[in-house]
């Protein structure tokens, strides 16, 4: 139990100082495909998160299909930060899903290396709009199912033939609430845009 004298819960946390290199990606997706969950499970700092309750006025402006336990939805940004390794920090801004909020983007978008695009097989045609603002953006992409249980498992040829994703974008799965699972795909995502920069030089 906390007592008056006892200090503050620690917000900010300092990058290590075997830090070299930072790297800003985004977290994108359609409106609840798990964007907050994924940045809270990799964060290794109390993420910020910016949600706000989802209210009556929301019905007829939000996606709700098929999210019946949904009670929050990110209004402006989520933030966290992981040192993949000792010398390699990322900053992770987790977009918000709605469709209302993508004139937003264009500031988070501003100097991010590239994004994971998070995708919900049961309304895959959503993702539509957020690969079109990356692509339009010039934002470099990979993608991963956010395997919700009980959503159909899709063989991944399926799912790249539906997003109709390039040859060398990679798609991955992962559990936005399982950590491991979420830094595969990280890891997948920085190496295709390490490989990405390499090729360019
Ligand atoms: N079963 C299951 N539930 C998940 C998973 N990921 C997220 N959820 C739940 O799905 C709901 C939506 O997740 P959020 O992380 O809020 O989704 P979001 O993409 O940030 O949503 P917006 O900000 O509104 O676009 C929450 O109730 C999560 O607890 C998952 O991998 N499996
Ligand atoms: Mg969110």
């Amino acid at each position: 139990m906390g007592s008056a004298l006892s200090r503050p819960e620690r917000v900010v946390d300092y990058v290590p100082e075997t830090v070299t290199r930072s790297v800003k990606l985004l977290v994108a997706g359609n409106f609840g495909v798990g964007k907050t969950t994924f940045v809270s499970s990799v964060s290794e700092i109390k993420p910020l998160r910016t949600e706000e309750t989802i209210t009556e006025a929301s019905i007829g402006v939000d996606d709700m299909a098929g999210l019946p336990g949904k009670t929050q939805t990110t209004v402006a940004m989520d933030f966290g930060r992981i040192t993949l390794n000792p010398q390699l920090a990322l900053y992770l801004f987790g977009t918000p899903g709605q469709q209302r909020f993508v004139p937003l983007w264009e500031e988070l978008a501003r100097g991010a290396l590239g994004a994971l695009v998070l995708v919900d097989t049961r309304r895959i045609e959503k993702a539509d709009e957020v690969l079109s603002v990356l692509e339009e953006r010039g934002v470099p992409y990979s993608v991963a199912v956010n395997q919700f249980e009980g959503a159909k498992q899709y063989p991944l040829d399926e799912v790249r033939d539906a997003l109709d994703l390039a040859e060398g974008t990679p798609l991955t799965t992962l559990d936005a609430r399982h950590r491991g699972t979420c830094l595969q795909s990280l890891i997948t995502l920085v190496e295709f845009l390490f490989h990405r920069l390499e090729s360019r030089l």
